[in-house]
């Protein structure tokens, strides 16, 4: 298999492309398409400062590692879910990559604050893992961009983690999420932060040959908590979808972002009020966090910490 581009040989076939790339040729072909999503939805300007959310994974190392590249010079932020051996391995990936970039690197613990992993604290708040720690990590993520003032949230969702949860969407037509999924969610009244993802149209297969082309250093291994998710079933049926007929996963995206422009037109954007505890916006009296962490009745005090790798 040779490189359409330079007859070398080549490192990836692109079947949705109907191409083959030889290394070089793939890693421009990435960052080029990261460029263009950059550009056609108006993720970022220069000067912009940007937070880019990391779990030690091919996703969120690569995106950092492309936004650095762009000359962006992102911070991290690192979310320390307590979950055993798992959260430290990742951890351990996130500071040699912040050193080896030269970044400053945020990392809040959920022990930390409240003595208890995601685990424990959905068992008390009788909530799945998954749900209570996405409130959690949305809430901190926003939080935390806006304290440091880093007004642009970047996170690493791939093609492939937006088609499933689409899919997701319509099987069980939740139109109340529906139609809140889009490349770019803009700033709410200094409240909340611009929120971006940038690989929002590069599948998961592309990013993790991008991340082992450029040698990046990330974590193989998965949240054991996502061993079972239904987003894993709905990846691997949109997979064999995509083996039969390549470009579907694409094609299901685009059309859904296309609608989007249209269903979004006179609708109310943003939360309607602030949470008299925390003061960020919020849809009723307190936001979801500040519920729960209510109904956890245990005192916290919210801290983390820096790591400082540019000087
Ligand atoms: S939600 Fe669930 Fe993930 Fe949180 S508990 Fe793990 S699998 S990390 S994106
Ligand atoms: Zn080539
Ligand atoms: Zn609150």
């Amino acid at each position: 298999m040779k490189c359409k581009l330079c007859n070398n040989k080549a490192a990836i076939n692109l079947r949705a492309y109907n191409t083959s790339l030889c290394k070089a040729h793939f890693l421009s072909f990435v960052e080029k398409r990261v460029t263009e999503t950059i550009r056609k939805y108006k993720l970022l300007n220069k000067g912009d400062s940007v937070l880019v959310a990391v779990s030690g994974g091919k996703d969120s190392l690569s995106l950092w590692h492309i936004l650095t590249k762009f000359g962006y010079a992102p911070e991290g932020l690192y979310i320390d879910l307590g979950i055993n051996g798992y959260s430290d391995r990742s951890l351990k990936k996130v500071l040699s990559f912040a050193k080896e970039v030269k970044a400053r690197l945020w990392v809040v613990s959920l022990k930390e604050i409240f003595g208890l992993g995601i685990k424990e604290l959905a068992r008390v708040l009788k909530r799945p893992y998954c749900s209570a720690c996405g409130t959690f990590k949305r809430y901190l993520m926003n939080r935390i961009s806006m304290e440091r003032n880093l007004r642009v949230l970047a996170t690493g969702h791939n093609l492939d983690d937006e088609v499933s949860s689409l899919l997701g969407n319509l099987l069980y037509w939740k139109e109340e999420y529906l139609w809140k999924k889009n490349v770019v969610l803009e700033e709410y009244e200094g409240h909340l932060a611009k929120k971006i993802k940038p690989f929002f149209l590069i599948s998961e297969r592309e990013i993790a040959a991008y991340a082992f082309l450029s040698g990046i250093d990330y974590i193989y291994e998965e949240c054991p908590y996502s061993v079972g998710a239904k987003t894993l079933l709905y990846k691997e049926i949109l997979s064999r979808i995509e083996d039969q007929s390549p470009g579907t996963k694409l094609m299901f995206l685009k059309g859904y972002l296309k609608r989007l422009k249209a269903e979004k037109e006179g609708r109310e954007q943003g939360p309607v009020s602030y949470c008299t505890i925390c003061n960020y916006p919020s849809w009723g009296q307190k936001c979801v966090f500040c519920s729960l962490t209510e109904r956890l009745d245990i005192p916290y005090k919210f801290e983390y910490k820096e790591y400082d790798f540019s000087k």
